[in-house]
């Protein structure tokens, strides 16, 4: 009976085996998520909507530099699931520095520390990266809001050649040296470490060089404790205790002589900085008659009532949310290479698409594609709070863009 029970057991874990086996063998990866995907889906489209974005360059060599830059809005429905972005961070998501930031900017304030913005103000930003360790990466824009989380934004394939030994972080300090900071200091640690470390497994043999346990235990116990202790022993412990201390005043003094001038680290938030000062939601008004999305699909529909307040003709180009770009062919022809899984080249249908100066109409609009599926804004369904965001994209004769934020309750179809 027993025996029955080992075999079988022995036999579903044999299945089990080969079917990880198998599975793993036949899966092959495509488009990679890189945690974007995972997060609920109205959160994406109501927090941070990146722009206009921008990679100056895809493919580089170790030690080339290149630029992601572009402009991002803060939705002005903010979740309450994320603390408002008083304290944010602009960050890189890419698999640990495999670029190394060189710089990173803020409507032109230079960002290293944690700012403030505000809710509904348009920004531009940039990046500028370094290549380190080759291969191909994942890079995606990024926005760290302390009491929310990552907020990532749309990813892209940047390929790094070259060797990671050539690698090379050079700056010029205060004082006029110019250091690697790849390699800054690495003698030093390493040295200093294992000195001590050294030191104190020298101590340890020192002592258990003699039998440690039973027979000091018993010497102890029939009261010959301190015939344990030797005289050199006292030596040694005393000639250890005066090294020591002469040691770490050593390596202070000629760590001072060395570095004479140190500052502590520079922390602490920059303060609030201002959106930049146009004014997009003043040029067109829209409101949200209604929204809806099919489950399943990959369709999102609205209702909208547009106002033109400009005056000029203005023309439904582009809706965008989570990362994802429904552009209307007949306006906006994409020519910043976008991420390909994120990008819908055909994927917007507009009842109308040109509206007059001071005209106010009803548009319905319809965004379509697989991105909506396997970027999971379907999975809407799932979350606690059924409403959107995104921007819509008015541009006028001479190819300007307005982003608009539209936004509201997302009711789900079902049949
Ligand atoms: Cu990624």
């Amino acid at each position: 009976m027993k025996g029955n029970i080992m075999n079988r057991a022995r036999k579903w874990l044999a299945i089990g085996f080969a079917t990880v086996v198998a599975s793993s063998v036949f899966y092959v990866p495509t488009v990679a998520a890189h945690g974007e995907k995972s997060q609920a889906a109205f959160l994406r489209m109501r927090t941070i909507h990146w722009y206009d974005l921008r990679w100056s360059k895809d493919q580089i060599a170790v030690n080339e530099t290149y630029t992601m830059s572009g402009k991002f809005r803060v939705f002005s429905d903010w979740p309450e699931a994320v603390r408002h972005p008083h304290v944010s961070f602009l960050n890189v998501g890419q698999p640990g520095p495999v670029s190394t930031r060189m710089s990173s900017y803020i409507n032109d304030v230079f960002v290293p520390r944690s700012v403030g913005i505000e809710l509904g103000g348009d920004y531009s930003f940039s990046v500028e990266l370094k290549g380190r360790r080759p291969g191909t990466w994942h890079v995606h824009t990024m926005m760290n809001i302390e009491g929310g989380g990552p907020l990532i934004g749309p990813g892209k394939y940047i390929t790094i050649t070259g060797n990671i030994e050539d690698f090379e972080n050079p700056i010029t300090d205060l004082t006029g040296n110019t250091v690697d900071i790849e390699r800054l200091g690495l003698g030093t640690i390493v040295g200093w470490h294992v000195f001590w470390y050294v030191l104190g497994i020298a101590w340890m043999w020192w002592w258990a060089r003699r039998p440690m346990f039973l027979p000091r235990y018993m010497r102890v116990e029939a009261g010959e404790a301190n015939d344990l202790v030797t005289d050199t022993d006292k030596k040694v412990t005393l000639g250890v205790m005066v090294g020591v201390l002469v040691i770490v005043l050593y390596g202070y003094e000629s760590a001072e002589g060395k570095h004479p001038v140190t500052v502590p680290l520079q922390a602490g938030l920059l303060g609030d900085i201002d959106p930049l000062p146009v004014n997009y939601d003043a040029m067109v008004s829209v409101d949200v008659l209604k929204a809806n999305y099919r489950v399943p699909g990959r369709t999102i529909t609205m209702k909208l009532e547009v106002t033109n307040h400009t005056d000029e003709v203005i023309s439904i180009g582009e809706f965008a949310t989570g990362g994802i770009r429904f552009l209307n062919p007949d306006v906006i022809v994409d020519d910043t290479d976008y991420p390909d899984n994120l990008l819908a080249p055909e994927g917007l249908e507009v009842s109308q698409q040109d509206i007059a100066p001071g005209e106010t109409v009803v548009v319905e609009v319809a965004g379509t594609d697989a991105a909506w599926e396997v970027e999971r804004m379907a999975d809407v369904i799932y979350d606690p709070d059924s409403r959107f965001g995104g921007l819509l994209f008015f541009v006028d004769p001479e190819g300007n863009r307005m982003p608009i934020p539209v936004g509201g309750p997302l009711v789900p179809i079902f049949v």
